[in-house]
């Protein structure tokens, strides 16, 4: 039996629209180029779909400057789909559009209520457990009622801190196998991968552990050529991803999509 946890049929993604430019973002380093977001975006979907995955490209959500990372909206399971509940005010709305298209994958789907907040940038999902950090925009309560709905499918939730000053969870780490985790120095020194075996990033390329293992593959980050000279060491397939645009406004590779194998 594959992994359920890298190995994936599917994904959805959604084309970055001209507000991206408007995009949430923690430091401003400048708006990121829309044309450029563009190429880089359709760089992203092309390595997805060759590991022979099915792409599913929504069109651009122009009310919704943050609607590319469609990660935040949800999180697939083989068993079955939970719509989240993001805790940036302005991205709240971008899960309507999102339950849809899941229901057509999965037919019923669940449903995070609040009045917690939880994304899913903050869900990192591994073989043998889901781990959860707490951060600006994913809290205790969000975390509990995601713990309520998955445990009838046999998830364990370890809830965990975000570092401080770290939008999400994964900007910090990624899976890259049933056991080995991708980490910054930072995070992996609080003792959460305890068990797991870690590749740390190198200094100064924090922003390289936002990459993600999808199937044969692992899609980093460009520009950071130590950490991507690590990951390839450990016998992985590292595919280097141009990302400047996305950056400005905290995003690496999870955010970028949804990846899931739907049930049946
Ligand atoms: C935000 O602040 O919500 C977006 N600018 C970036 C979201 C990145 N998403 C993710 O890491 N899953």
């Amino acid at each position: 039996m594959p992994a359920r946890s890298y190995t994936f049929t599917h994904a959805i993604t959604r084309a970055p629209g001209a507000s991206v430019t408007q995009g949430l973002r923690e430091a401003d380093t400048g708006a990121p180029d829309f044309a450029l977001f563009q190429a880089h975006h359709a760089a992203y979907v092309a390595a997805l779909r060759a590991t022979g995955s099915e792409v599913t490209e929504l069109a651009a959500l122009d009310q919704f400057p943050d609607g590319v990372f469609v990660e935040d909206t949800a999180l697939t399971l083989p068993e079955g789909a939970v719509v989240l509940r993001p805790g940036a005010p302005s991205r709240l709305g971008e899960v309507a559009e999102m339950a849809p298209v899941l229901a057509r994958f999965y037919g019923e789907i669940s449903t995070i209520q609040g009045p917690g907040y939880i994304e899913g940038g903050d869900i990192l999902t591994t073989e043998r457990e889901i781990l959860v950090g707490r951060s600006a925009r994913t809290d205790a309560a969000g975390i509990a009622e995601l713990t309520r709905l998955v445990a009838p499918w046999g998830y364990r939730v370890r809830e965990l801190q975000t570092p401080p000053g770290v939008l999400h969870f994964k900007t910090d780490c990624s899976l890259l196998d049933e056991d080995t985790i991708l980490a910054t120095p930072r995070l992996a020194a609080s003792g959460c991968f305890d068990g797991y075996r870690v590749i740390l990033t190198a200094g100064g390329e924090e922003a390289a552990a936002n990459s993600i293992r999808f199937n044969g593959v692992v899609l980093a980050p460009a520009g950071f050529p130590r950490t991507a000279e690590a990951i390839a060491r450990a016998g992985y397939d590292v595919r280097e991803i141009p990302n400047s645009e996305a950056a400005k406004l905290d995003g690496g590779m999870s955010c970028l999509s949804l990846r899931f194998t739907p049930p049946g």
